[in-house]
């Protein structure tokens, strides 16, 4: 689906129109992958639009500019600041936001030391990752024949553009065999995660979820969702799943800002009922809690005119 565009990007400290926020063709990141980014997203709320969790994003995207020795020219204020900013040029009411800090153009080769640290910010309209269908009855999942990156690798935990070849390896690969989305297992053989979204399980109402040391990105909906479960009474358990415990389980779901929560209702050629119960209930607190309809998470919003 082609992205929808909006009025402004962010580029650099300017608002500049969409279509001028260009870069050189020898732009050191898009040779070599070395650029790191963020997805956020921002919500309609009664009190106006709101982005969920900003702040773990954007610390997020300085620890990943960290592992890559990117020093990023702007305080962690002055980019909540600029989204917060651009969600409101754009008078977009829900959005999702992209910010990206890359090496530009100027030097060439491995070496990115010497490479110019540019950022940009981007929000667009971007319904749901897996399709609207997707949310309200579940996607087909396929186990990927593409190992996730792995800490000694890549850093997973790092969302780095290169790290996503991976990822479109995998993706490519489950669209094309027929299915939605893939699962990738870890360098041992355990559930890893999803291309671009983390994954749980729930079996005999408790809920389970691969550990920070199975090669994930340990994403901030999947922190939401934890909590949320909890809250609901549930446990659970961070732990190394195999391929069998998922063919068992009662209900499985991806969890990602783009992905929100996303049930899948087959893997391989195993079905599943999607959106199963425990998934509908985590499901219907995680939008209250996005659109600001829980008190108690109000925290979790930046709100944009308020
Ligand atoms: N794992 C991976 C590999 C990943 O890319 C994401 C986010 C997650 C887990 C979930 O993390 P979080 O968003 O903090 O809950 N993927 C982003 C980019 C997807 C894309 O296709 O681009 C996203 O969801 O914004």
């Amino acid at each position: 689906m082609p992205i929808k565009e909006s009025k402004y990007i962010w580029f650099n400290g300017k608002f500049v129109p969409w279509n001028e926020a260009k870069i050189h063709v020898l732009t050191h990141s898009l040779h070599y992958g070395s650029g790191v980014f963020e997805g956020i997203r921002c919500y309609k709320t009664k009190y106006g639009p709101a982005i969920f969790r900003l702040k773990d994003h954007i610390k997020r995207l300085y620890a990943s500019a960290r592992v890559y020795f990117m020093n990023i020219p702007y305080k962690m204020e002055e980019l909540i600041n600029a989204c917060k900013e651009l969600v409101k040029v754009n008078e977009l009411e829900e959005c999702y936001i992209r910010p990206i800090v890359f090496r530009g153009y100027g030097e060439m080769g491995l070496n990115p030391l010497n490479a110019k640290v540019e950022v940009a910010i981007a929000c667009w309209e971007w319904g749901p990752y897996l399709g609207k269908e997707g949310i309200e009855k579940g996607i087909k999942a396929k186990i990927s024949s593409i190992r996730r990156i792995e800490p000694n690798i890549l850093p997973p935990n790092v969302k780095c553009t290169g790290h996503y070849a991976n990822s479109i390896l995998a993706k490519v690969e489950a669209i094309i065999s027929g299915f939605d989305e893939a699962i990738m297992l870890d360098h041992r053989g355990y559930v890893a995660e999803g291309p671009g979204e983390n994954i749980f399980v729930v079996k005999d109402e408790t809920i389970y979820t691969p550990p920070e040391h199975a090669s994930i990105l340990k994403g901030i909906t999947r922190d939401t969702v934890i909590t949320i479960a909890k809250e609901l009474g549930y446990d659970v358990i961070e732990t190394d799943i195999t391929r069998d415990f998922l063919y068992l389980a009662d209900e499985v779901f991806f969890t990602g800002t783009a992905a929100e929560i996303t049930p899948i209702r087959q893997i391989d050629a195993y079905e599943y009922k999607a959106p199963g119960p425990i998934t509908k209930k985590i499901q219907k607190k995680f939008y209250e809690i996005v659109r600001g309809e829980d008190e108690k998470y109000l925290d979790w919003l930046d709100f944009i005119y308020k």
